[in-house]
């Protein structure tokens, strides 16, 4: 009767003993990979790429106006606003220092988990409004399903006139943000270039999906 008390309590301080470092084991942080991928014609602006610990509000939503800190990235690939919610939600989270050409990709580095969630965004440029992004997957569903595919959203906080003036980044040189918003203010997908002025419709102009991510 002894023994087997003495054997009991020797399970229990051992199993005392294994619990907690097999908790720490199982939500360890680790160095992760994103990888984003550009598959359109037109070039990303230096992305933000974020893993939050807790669900938080999504970069955008479809059919609803784009917030004050999307806009400035949607309209001249300024990413700060964003890492001001990143911060404020205690996320870690990156900037790339290079934009993404067409047919090109970049990999960042960050700490995160399984269990975290991914955001990014990023302007594509030439447009007057033009971005990709996405906010609330879970970095073990983008694994298990081997990346993500991004169509390409209007932020419908600038009128798409296609005019260099109202288009920054290397091939325009125009104005980026602006807190005039367009008539239809509301987030929708792109409709590409459509040639109206001083963008080519033959060499920008671009099908769907635009971007891909994957995480190792
Ligand atoms: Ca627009
Ligand atoms: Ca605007």
């Amino acid at each position: 009767m002894k023994t087997t008390q003495k054997t009991a309590l020797s399970f229990s301080i051992a199993a005392m003993l294994i619990l907690p470092l097999s908790i720490a084991s199982a939500s360890h942080s680790s160095t992760m990979t994103v990888k984003i991928t550009n598959i359109s014609n037109v070039v990303f602006t230096p992305p933000i790429v974020a893993l939050c610990k807790k669900r938080i509000q999504p970069i955008a939503k479809v059919g609803s106006p784009a917030s004050n800190e999307l806009e400035p990235l949607a309209e001249g690939g300024d990413t700060s606003a964003l890492a001001n919610i990143f911060d404020y939600n205690a996320c870690n989270y990156v900037t790339s220092a290079t934009p993404i050409p067409p047919g090109e990709s970049i990999t960042l580095e960050l700490t995160g988990r399984r269990q975290h969630y991914l955001h990014m965004a990023s302007m594509l440029l030439p447009t007057n409004d033009g971005f990709i992004y996405s906010s609330g997957h879970k970095v073990k569903h983008i694994k298990k399903q081997g990346g993500l595919a991004l169509r390409s959203y209007d932020a419908g906080t600038e009128f798409n006139d296609e005019l260099c003036a109202n288009i920054p980044g290397p091939q325009c040189g125009g104005e980026g943000f602006n807190a005039t918003r367009e008539d239809n203010n509301f987030i929708k997908p792109h409709p590409g270039i459509q040639g109206a002025a001083d963008v080519s419709a033959a060499t920008y102009n671009w099908g769907e999906p635009v971007a891909y991510i994957e995480i190792n």
